[in-house]
């Protein structure tokens, strides 16, 4: 790709480095990476005609926002869940009504070309909320062709648009309605499902279910062992719902992340805090539940737990492709500050999905991810909810929202230069 460089010129450059802080100064790129960032005027031996010169003085850079959770490939919606859910339904009960069944139902019957072009539209939205790279969970197929089918789209997606996704494999999400057990479906998804989406190299993290009524402990300890085993990372949905204990479950793992984490005991958090394992949070989940309580993010963040904040987009539970619908309520409903909020959902983000040596931050060698708020500064970004605030994204050095429009022609070479 062309090696043009670029100086990006900003009051508020968050950089999500070590020191977590802000830098009044500039970031230059070469082509797709970053070079370095610097405080502080552009420097006369920085500067060069064939430069390009953005001026967002009284605006605000992060790294390109990393969306760690996501259920981004199904078929249909279920909006007629909503009254229900009003008149005072649970999710379980929901769940037990149709809930995930009903997403198999319309996904299984959705070709790879509906999947593709429902998603792409999703992605383009998320690109315009400032979202550079998300993971992608399957787990509406359950079977071995329509899961197969939308971890193939997540692979196609990755190519053929601007965000980079990685993609989990998450059959243990529900258990399909022709099998009769959990047990026979978990030898099946060991024996045949696992080995075949390895083969084909589609998926990066094997994700588990862990719910009250879902899949037990026990259960979840038996797939993720064998996932390991194929060489899958893992991921767990731990103590969303029922303090089953996901989460220690997830630690003693060696898990890449426990996710959720509203019903988390205080034992766990501890067990999370002395470890690697990142704490995925789902704020616009328990807004969109309904549900009486937040994870406890403060709680966990002074016990020294790394935490991530994500969208959990998906058709039941957070029909919100809006990053910052999450950010939002992980400062109002959660009372996280915007600095830590930005912190999980840049380099935290990063180390959920394994990414952190490439995205994430703003330093030398990493990828010119870049997102622009249209705020003064951190806390206008937090101030000011409710509506999109970002006007501008370049992926990978190339401008690909343009004053909160899709700029097609440079998202075009952007997915040119992958
Ligand atoms: O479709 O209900 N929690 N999985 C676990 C979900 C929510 C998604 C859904
Ligand atoms: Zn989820």
């Amino acid at each position: 790709m062309s090696e043009k460089i670029q100086i990006f010129r900003s009051h508020q450059i968050y950089t999500a480095n070590k020191a977590n802080e802000l830098i009044d100064g500039y970031i230059m790129t070469s082509g797709d990476r970053i070079l370095a960032v610097y405080p502080g005027e552009v420097s006369p031996d920085h500067w060069n005609e064939a430069h390009v010169f953005h001026d967002f003085r009284g605006k605000t850079i992060t790294p390109g926002l990393v969306d760690s959770h996501t259920h981004l490939v199904h078929g249909g919606s279920r909006e007629h869940e909503l009254a229900l859910k009003l008149a005072g339904s649970s999710y379980m009960e929901l769940h037990l009504e149709g809930g995930i069944k009903s997403t198999v139902k319309q996904t299984r019957l959705a070709s790879f070309d509906e999947l593709l072009e429902k998603a792409h539209k999703t992605l383009l939205s998320m690109l315009l909320h400032g979202t550079t790279s998300l993971e992608a969970k399957s787990g509406y197929g359950l079977d071995k062709d329509t899961e197969l089918r939308v971890l193939k789209v997540n692979k196609k997606l990755d190519r053929t648009q601007a965000i980079s996704i990685v993609s989990t494999y998450m059959g243990a999400h529900d258990l399909p309605l022709e099998f009769s057990s959990n047990e026979e479906y978990i030898t099946f998804m060991i024996e045949e499902l696992m080995p075949a989406i390895k083969k084909e190299d589609l998926a990066t993290f094997c994700d588990i279910f862990c719910e009250e009524g879902i899949f037990s402990l026990e259960e979840t300890e038996k797939i993720a062992v064998a996932a390991k085993a194929l060489g899958f990372k893992i991921k767990i949905h731990a103590d969303e719902i029922a303090p089953l204990g996901g989460a220690g479950l997830a630690v003693d793992l060696g898990a890449v992340s426990a996710e959720h984490l509203m019903a988390i005991s205080d034992a766990d958090i501890e067990k999370m805090a002395a470890s690697d394992t990142v704490a995925v949070l789902l704020p616009a989940t328990t807004l969109f539940l309904r549900a009486e309580n937040f994870a406890p993010a403060r709680k966990m963040w002074e016990k020294g737990v790394k935490i991530a904040f994500a969208s959990d987009y998906n058709p039941g539970s957070s029909p919100c492709e809006n990053l910052q619908m999450a950010m939002d309520m992980a400062c109002l409903g959660m009372g996280m500050m915007p600095l830590e909020i930005l912190k999980g959902v840049t380099i935290n983000a990063a180390k959920a999905i394994c990414k952190e040596k490439e995205i994430g931050s703003l330093e030398k060698g990493k990828y010119a991810d870049l997102t622009i708020f249209d705020a003064k500064n951190v806390d206008y970004i937090f101030y000011h909810f409710g509506v999109n605030r970002v006007s501008d994204v370049f992926k990978q050095g190339r401008h690909v929202v343009h004053d909160g429009r899709l700029n097609l022609s440079e998202i075009q070479s952007c997915i040119m230069n992958k």
